[in-house]
């Protein structure tokens, strides 16, 4: 069924807390941790509790659930007390998805450039 738990789902095992994390937020639907390699100061990965393989099928399943993702990276952005931050949905292998588990990459704390590599 959509959205249900993957057994071979790395995110999924960090929501059922059977791979550890570094937790900064968890609310009834979602869950924020830091990357565990880090491009900036602050690299957090806002995900749904639920399974979905990328960001927009996430928002055509549960268009209220991807705008739950989007107020949970600009919360963690205020925790982290950025003035400035980026939110980057990487989506499919080409565009350097490797963990395919919805999740916003929030990047902030130091200069960013534009364009992305
Ligand atoms: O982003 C997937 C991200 O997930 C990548 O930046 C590394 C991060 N990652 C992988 N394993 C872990 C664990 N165990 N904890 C925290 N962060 C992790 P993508 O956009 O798919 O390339």
């Amino acid at each position: 069924m959509a959205g249900e738990p993957q057994d071979d789902c790395l995110f999924c095992k960090i929501v059922a807390k059977h791979v550890p994390a570094t937790i900064v937020r968890e609310t009834e639907t979602t869950v924020a941790f830091r990357d565990i390699n880090p491009q900036a100061p602050t690299h957090v990965l806002v995900i749904p509790k639920a399974h979905y393989k990328d960001a927009a099928t996430l928002a055509a399943a549960e268009p209220a659930l991807a705008a739950d993702i989007l107020r949970e990276a600009q919360t963690v952005a205020d925790e982290d007390k950025l003035e400035s931050y980026r939110v980057v949905f990487n989506t499919g292998a080409g565009a350097g998805q490797t963990v395919f588990h919805a999740h916003a990459h929030v990047l902030g704390g130091r200069g960013l450039q534009w364009p992305p590599g």
